[in-house]
This record gives C-alpha cells, structure tokens and sequence, in this order.
C-alpha cells in the first residue's frame, strides 16, 4: 500500500464507515468531510441491525444506514458504552466493508448457462473459460432438474457429489439421496484427537478458561496464535487486558505476528510442523531435571490423579507397559532420548531456550497454554494434540484459576466457556440422506478422476461421480489439491453451483443459480461469541434476479416430482421467528449450569400478528422490537460474577466423580482408541502415545539428504495462514479489501537473498502439486527457510502454462491423506524464484468478474 492509496483507505474507514453519532470511543469523522464525500446526514433515514455472518472467527455488530431503501454507509457497536469487562463488539475491515460486497458491480443477477453445454456435459474441457449465456429461472431450473434425474438413472444416486452441504441437499435426500465429504478442515488433527483422548475440542465445547479468568495468569504461551488476524472482534481485547494486568507473553510462531506485536514480551520462531519436537524437548528437560524434593517440576499428582499413560505404572488397561510418555521421551526403549538437542535440530529453536522455557512454565504458578488449530492442520499431526496436553499435565497448568492449557481460537478466542446467550431452533424438521457414503477431502477429486476411495482400513471403494453439486461452501476453492479439483470438474457430465459472485464453483460449473445474501433475506441470528447473540433483519429486496437457496431447493423438488412443502413445510419469516422464540439466555444466579436458560425475549400478541406468523407470547428480558432494533443481546461481566468458567475444574478435583469423555474417564496420554481410530481411517497406523511423527511434506522433506543437511528440490516450507483481507473466499474480490491487504508471499530477506529476489518482485511458488505467482513481501517477521501464502484467494488459472497468477493456496497444497484424514494445509513444500514473465499488477487493479 503506498501513502496515497493509505490515505485513501483511511479516509474511508473514517467518513464512511465509522460515523458514530454517540461515538463511544469511536473515530469521530468531521461531518464536512462526510458530507464532501457524499455521505447523507441522518435525516430521512435509519440505522437496521444487518448480517455479518461469514466463517471468520469473530462475532460483531453490523449496522446499515438506509435512506429510501439505499444503503448510505456502516457503523458498528456503539450500543453501549466500551469498557474491558463490557466491551463493545466491534467490527473489523471486512465487516465494515460488507456494504460493498452486497452491492458489488460483480454480484451474479441472472441464472446463467454456459455457452457450450449440453445434456451430459457438451465440451466439458471449456468449464473454466467458456463464455456464460444468460437463461431464466425457469430454463435454469429445469436443467438442473432433468440432470438430476438423468444421470440418477443412468448412473444411480452415488454419482451425485454434493459439495458444502446447503438447502439443496435436503432435496436431493427426498431424490434418492447424494455423496458428501468429509475432512479436519478448521480443527487439523484436533477434530478426532481432542474428543478420543478427552481434552474435548475448541469449537462446540470448550478447554481453556473465561477471558475474565485470563487475567490470573501470569505467563500466557502463545503456540501459533494471531487473534489480531484470525479472531476478529474482541478477542485480542480481552489478551491485552490479561497484559495490562500483568501476564507475560511468549510467542511460538514462524511468523512474528501483529498479535505478538501488541502482546508479546517474547517471539520464539519455529519452523511449522515442528512443534511436537519442540515440546518433546521440553518435557525430556523436566523429566531429567524434576527433583520432588529439591526442584519440583512435574506435578506427579496431576499426572497419577488424572492421567493415563505417563509411565510405566499407569497405562490403560490391556496396553503394554512399555507404550508410555515417560520411557519414550527418555529413549528407554528406542535409544533416541528426546532431548532438547534432538529437538533443536528439527524445530530450530535453541535447545538453551527449550529447556529455559520448560523450566519458566513450570516454576510459574499460573501459566495459561494457548493454542489454535493452526499447528495442526500439519499431515501425520494426530498426535500433536496429546502432546500439548501432556505439556499442560506435567506441569499442571489445567482445571484451576489462572491455569489451563488447550485451544484459544475462533469462537473461543481469549474467552472459553459454555454460550450464555443461545438462539432457538427454526423448527425446519431434518430430511434423512438415504444414503451414508462420505469422502475424505483430500480423495474427493482422486475418488473423481480415479473412480476409488479409501472407505475405511484395507478398504478401497469404487465410485462413479458424474454430477458436482456445489450447494454451498467454496469447496473447490478450500480443499486441498486444486489442480486435480479443476481437473475433476471437466471430468463429470454436470456441475452446478449457487452462488452470489463468480467464484471458483461458480466458474468451472456448467450451470450458476445466483443467490441472495443475507442482507436480501428476513433476517436471523448469529452466534459465535460466547456472551452475545446477534440479530439480523432484511436491509434491501433481492437485488437483479437473486433467489434464496431455500427457494431453488423447493423448485428443483417441485420439478423432480415432489411436494415442495416437504422440503421446507415452514417460510423464511416463521423460521425466523422461531429462532427468535427460543433465545435463551444463562441465568446469573448460579455459576456454570449448562442447563440453565430463561427465555431471552418478550413477544407479545400483537408482534405475532404484525410478523403474521404461528407463535405463543411469551415473557423475557427484553422485547423482540429493541432486540431487533439493537441488533446484539450481550451480557454485561463483571469480575466475580456467575459466568465464569474454568475449564476441568470439576475433573480435576474429582476424576472419578467427574470422568472426562475418554474411554478412561482420563486425560489419556497413552490412548489406544486414538491409534485404533487412525487405524481404521485406512491411510497409516499411529502410536498410543505421542511419538514425533515427521510430516508428510513438512521441514525433513525439504532436505535431499538429512544426514548431511543437502537441500532438495523443494527447500522452503510454506503454510497459508488465515488473513485479514477474506474470511476464507468471502471477501476477496472485495476492491477496498483487496487496496488494504495486497495478499503477498511472506518471505525472508534472506532466503530472498539467496535468490536474487528483491522486495515487490513477482515471484514463481513451485510445488508438488502446483505453481502459483504473487508479489513478495520481504519481511524479518517471517523465519527463515520458511514461506506464507495468505489463505483463500480466489484462483486465476493460466490453463497454458499451469500457473496461478492469484496465489490460490489450494494449487499448493496437495491432497495427501495421512492419519485421521487430516487436511495439512500448513505442511508443504516448495521452491520459490523470481518470475521472468510479465511482472503482476496489484490485485486491486485486477478486472472484477464482472459477467452480465
Ligand atoms: N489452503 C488452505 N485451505 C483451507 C484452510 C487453510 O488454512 N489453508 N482453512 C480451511 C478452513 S479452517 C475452513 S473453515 C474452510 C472454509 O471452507 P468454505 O466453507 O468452503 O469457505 P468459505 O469461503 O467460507 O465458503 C463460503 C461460500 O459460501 C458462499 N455463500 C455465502 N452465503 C451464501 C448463501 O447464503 N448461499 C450460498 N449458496 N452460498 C453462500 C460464499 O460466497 C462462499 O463462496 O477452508 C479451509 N481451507
Ligand atoms: N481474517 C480471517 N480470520 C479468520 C478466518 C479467515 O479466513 N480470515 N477464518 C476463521 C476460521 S474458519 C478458522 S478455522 C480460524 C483459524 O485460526 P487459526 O487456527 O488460529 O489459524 P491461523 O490464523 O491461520 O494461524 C494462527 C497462527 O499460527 C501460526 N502457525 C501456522 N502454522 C504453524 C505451525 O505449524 N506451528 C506454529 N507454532 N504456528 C503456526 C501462523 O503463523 C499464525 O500466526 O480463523 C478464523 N478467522
Ligand atoms: S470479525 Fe467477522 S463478524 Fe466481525 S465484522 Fe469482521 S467479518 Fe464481520
Ligand atoms: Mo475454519
């Protein structure tokens, strides 16, 4: 970004975007300067809740200015004032950008064919480049249809692919029923690793503490955590409140992130993939350094107490004595003791450091380890998870104030815990897919173009995929493999994708329903932040000729022959309104009680006749209109309250009263149901306990020769990590977005050095699956030897010569299943050089895809 597109860009931020009439801590904008950039006052108009509802780790509040049906401009949070322990929740550049994407010049208004299909696929080698024919719903819809029925009869229910779930596939189970997938996708190895082993998992339920409880800890170890990117909102609010209170940080990341910028006392870099040597080189430093009486490291009553598998006395039953922590970590049995010098030469941190750092965690009283799901959306990682949660049990630091160790990400970024405040169900009832057949991501375009997929242990299944139906989701665009995935797509005789911009579904389909997005619709709820819920209502008509996808499921089923109402017996409105009856919100009078919800709104008789739906009045906290007004119920915190939460508190007291979900009822640290869950996946079998297992194209790989250290032909790691411009794809195509965050290839001037290549040059990403180009940005943030490639841009494929010229992570990343069927989207390998061809314009000059 130079000075002037900066100033371009903050001058938006400022008179568009963050008007706050109250201005509770708000940028003030000077109203001439508003007025001069044609901003409206606010005569004429009114402030509506409106949707921010993307997959992007955060949780805000979104409000619309329309005046006459137009949009003028956003704000955020200023519903109350902002203080740390009831803070605002505050939007992020692309929530305050929204109004740009619902009403982006490139949004798809037409139902659109392409110009040379035919039934069964007619040159199907030109998805992706052929020329789009505008049709009429009608058309549309009965192509879809008759494609539908005609490959379910020539080919049977198992070639219909449905990809990203979405209304349609409820039709598609009244027809007879489609093949999904299935993968790791956000949790990496955490997914199945979590649950079996009995530290539960980030997402539905929780392992770490409540934000307000953070700020007991006096030592916050970040383990590949950047909030400041990938959790939106108020999570790193609530770090620097545990700062300000004293914590001390340490960042363990390849990257020097914004986050550590603003929190942290100390980066420790690592290279990706790498981590579980690391800890293995910590916990060997405590093992040979623990004297229970002159220098106590180990907490060996947490371990004896609450664990199975640290030793040779307490494995699971049935087990081998000899599969426990303690003798692997010490070599007994395999001669290699992991010791901070076996650890150093994988990982690249200091083995002085490893074992200062092991040694500062244990002698704090309380330490908070945090980690996301980043270092383990690794291939082979299924033991990562165990292993960090071993770190948390040898020290201790789990179950009690100031003490925990386990996920800090997404929804629960800084602030885990039961949700206080819950929407009801839409009262849509489920219609049962008749058939059970899933894939894993990283085989959905082999089991395409090869016919076979892995079903389970020594079972391969054959397949015959003729239809792709993409129903929502980006899944071309986020799974790995892309190559293969495009490839795949001009396989089959029929792909159709609903969509609101030509996205990478959308533009190797066949046939492109535009949908509306949520700003088109009656409204909803959001959740996603432990201690709000919010609400949305409609903010303009379907714009051009976008219809919901709800509309187009029950269209396709009329046309196949079925009952529209059996698809969706109940209207957008009255779903809704469900929602909204069956808030709920945690009472204040007793702490934790996850059953304990009062109903959260007042209706009354007259709301439910002015919305004309089915419903009871009811008594709550507050009306449906002011919660509808407001946009976000939020509970006020305060220290000490009832909302609290400490994550194990109950089991560590008492494990027997108290059984984690573990076959064990333990923490289990030797799990054999984890090595026979991998094991039955079919890809590769695991140990019970945490042994080092090197990635699938991870650092090791980059080596040629790993005795004598000689690089091979792919010497630099690369990882894609989550980035402000997108919420995944969403965004992208976004112009002030793409003005703000160029979407650079993060390198170090060092290994550009090596290279020849210089700050801003076009650089050619070769891998084993693919080749990408991208400005560099040379940056001392990012570690040697290793490279990021920002997550979820939308891809632009050069067929010619196979190069991307969009830096699409997923032409990097390949599909190679390992484990639990783990998407290891942060373990690849690649060759970076300066690109001799014609050098790339930033993307914010780039062309919108802009089709009718
Ligand atoms: N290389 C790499 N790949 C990754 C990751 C990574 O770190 N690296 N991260 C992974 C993770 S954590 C995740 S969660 C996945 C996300 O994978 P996806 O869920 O596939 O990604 P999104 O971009 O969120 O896809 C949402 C899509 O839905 C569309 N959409 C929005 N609203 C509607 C609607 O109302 N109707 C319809 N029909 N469409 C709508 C959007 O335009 C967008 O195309 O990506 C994964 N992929
Ligand atoms: N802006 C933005 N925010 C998002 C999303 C988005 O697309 N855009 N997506 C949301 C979703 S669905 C998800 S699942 C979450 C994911 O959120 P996270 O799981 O936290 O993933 P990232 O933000 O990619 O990575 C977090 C940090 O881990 C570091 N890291 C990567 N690999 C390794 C490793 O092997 N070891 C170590 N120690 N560190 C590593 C990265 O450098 C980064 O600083 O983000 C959510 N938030
Ligand atoms: S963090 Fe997410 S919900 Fe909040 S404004 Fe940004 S995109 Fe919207
Ligand atoms: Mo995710």
């Amino acid at each position: 970004m130079n000075r002037r597109t900066l100033l371009k860009w903050s001058a938006a931020v400022a008179g568009g975007l963050a008007v706050g009439t109250r201005g509770f801590g708000l940028v003030q904008a000077d109203p001439a300067r508003v007025a001069a950039q044609g901003g409206a006052g606010t005569e004429g108009g009114r402030w509506v809740a409106a949707a921010c509802w993307h997959n992007c780790g955060g949780r805000c509040v979104n409000k619309a200015f329309v005046v006459e049906g137009v949009v003028m401009r956003q704000k955020t949070d200023d519903t109350h004032p902002d203080s740390p322990d009831y803070p605002q929740q505050r939007g992020c550049a692309r929530g305050r950008s929204q109004r740009k994407q619902v009403f982006g010049a490139d949004r798809l208004k037409y139902p659109m064919k392409r110009r040379h299909w035919e039934p069964g696929g007619g040159q199907k080698e030109l998805r992706g480049r052929d020329e789009w024919v505008r049709i009429s719903w009608d058309e549309a819809l009965d192509i879809v249809a008759s494609e539908i029925k005609r490959i379910k009869e020539t080919h049977g229910n198992r070639a219909i692919f449905l990809t990203g779930g979405g209304e349609i596939g409820r039709t598609l189970n009244l027809a007879g029923g489609s093949v999904g997938h299935w993968g790791t996708t956000s949790w990496g190895s955490w997914r199945y690793t979590g649950p079996i082993i009995g530290a539960r998992e980030g997402f539905s339920s929780f392992n770490t503490n409540d934000r307000l409880d953070l700020k007991n800890s006096q030592l916050i170890v970040m383990w590949g955590c950047n909030p400041a990117w990938s959790a939106g909102g108020s999570p790193t609010y609530h770090y620097l409140q545990a700062k300000k209170a004293g914590a001390r940080f340490i960042f363990i990341d390849p990257f020097y992130s914004d986050s550590a910028q603003v929190l942290g006392d100390e980066w420790i870099p690592i290279r990706p993939g790498t981590d579980h040597a690391m800890l293995l080189g910590m916990a060997h430093t405590l093992l040979v350094e623990d004297d229970p009486e002159t220098n106590p490291l180990i907490d060996w009553d947490f371990l004896n107490r609450c664990t199975v598998g640290f030793d040779s006395e307490h494995v699971p039953p049935g087990v081998d004595p000899k599969e426990n922590v303690k003798d692997y970590v010490l070599g007994t049995y395999d001669g290699v003791p992991k010791t901070a010098e076996w650890a150093e030469e994988i990982c690249g941190v200091a083995a002085a450091r490893i074992r200062s750092l092991a040694r500062e965690i244990a002698q704090t009283r309380r330490v908070a380890l945090l980690t996301t799901w980043a270092p383990a959306r690794i291939k082979n990682s299924d033991s990562w998870p165990q292993m960090f949660m071993t770190l948390g049990a040898m020290t201790g630091h789990i179950g009690q104030p100031g003490r925990m160790t386990g996920l800090s990400v997404h929804r629960a970024t800084a602030n885990s815990g039961p949700f206080l405040v819950q929407g009801g169900g839409s009262g849509v009832p489920g219609i049962r897919n008749p058939l059970s057949e899933s894939i894993n991501d990283n085989e959905i375009w082999d089991a395409v173009l090869t016919g076979k997929y892995t079903a389970g242990y020594q079972e391969v299944r054959d397949i015959n995929i003729q239809l792709i139906y993409h129903g929502g989701g980006a899944t071309l665009q986020t799974r790995d493999g892309m190559t293969k995935g495009i490839a795949a797509h001009r396989k089959v005789e029929f792909v159709v994708a609903h969509a609101q911009f030509l996205t990478t579904n959308a533009r190797y389909s066949d046939v492109v329903l535009p949908v509306t997005t949520e700003w088109e619709r009656p409204g909803g709820l959001l959740a996603g932040n432990r201690e709000a819920l919010f609400a949305y209502t409609q903010i303009t008509e379907p714009l051009y000729e976008a219809k919901d996808d709800q509309w187009i499921a029950m269209e396709v089923a009329r046309r196949l022959g079925f009952d529209p109402q059996t698809v969706y017996p109940i209207s957008p409105k009255q779903q809704f309104f469900n929602q909204l009856a069956g808030a709920r919100v945690m009472k204040d009078d007793r702490p934790n009680s996850e059953s304990d919800y009062e109903t959260l709104l007042t209706i009354t008789a007259e709301d439910i006749a002015e919305w004309g739906v089915k419903g009871e009045p009811q008594h709550g906290r507050i009306t449906l209109k002011e919660f509808l007004e407001k946009g976000v119920y939020q509970i006020e915190r305060r220290p000490g309250d009832n909302y609290g939460y400490i994550a194990f508190k109950d089991f560590r007291e008492n494990p027997e009263r108290y059984p984690l979900d573990s076959a064990t009822g333990k923490l289990e640290l030797c799990s054999p149901a984890l090595s026979e869950h991998v094991k039955s996946r079919g890809w590769n079998e695991i140990k019970p306990i945490p042994a080092y297992n090197p990635a699938t194209e991870g650092y090791e790989e980059t080596f040629a020769d790993w005795e004598r250290k000689v690089k091979g032909e792919y010497p630099l790691q690369l990882y894609t990590p989550h980035y402000l411009r997108r919420s995944h794809t969403v965004f992208d195509n976004i112009p002030w977005l793409r003005e703000a965050f160029p979407n650079p290839l993060y390198m170090n001037p060092r290994d550009a050095a090596e290279r020849g290549i210089e700050h801003g040059d076009t650089v050619l990403i070769t891998g084993k699956h693919g080749k990408s180009l991208r400005p560099v940005q040379l940056t001392e943030r990012m570690m040697p030897g290793v490279v990021a490639l920002p997550h979820g841009a939308w891809v632009e494929l050069d067929d010619e010569k196979g190069v991307d010229k969009a830096g699409a992570d997923n032409i990097m990343c390949g599909a190679v299943p390992t484990g639990q069927g783990t998407s290891g989207w942060n373990s690849v390998i690649v060759q970076v050089e300066k690109w001799q061809g014609e050098p790339l314009k930033p993307d914010a000059e780039w062309p919108q895809r802009i089709v009718l």
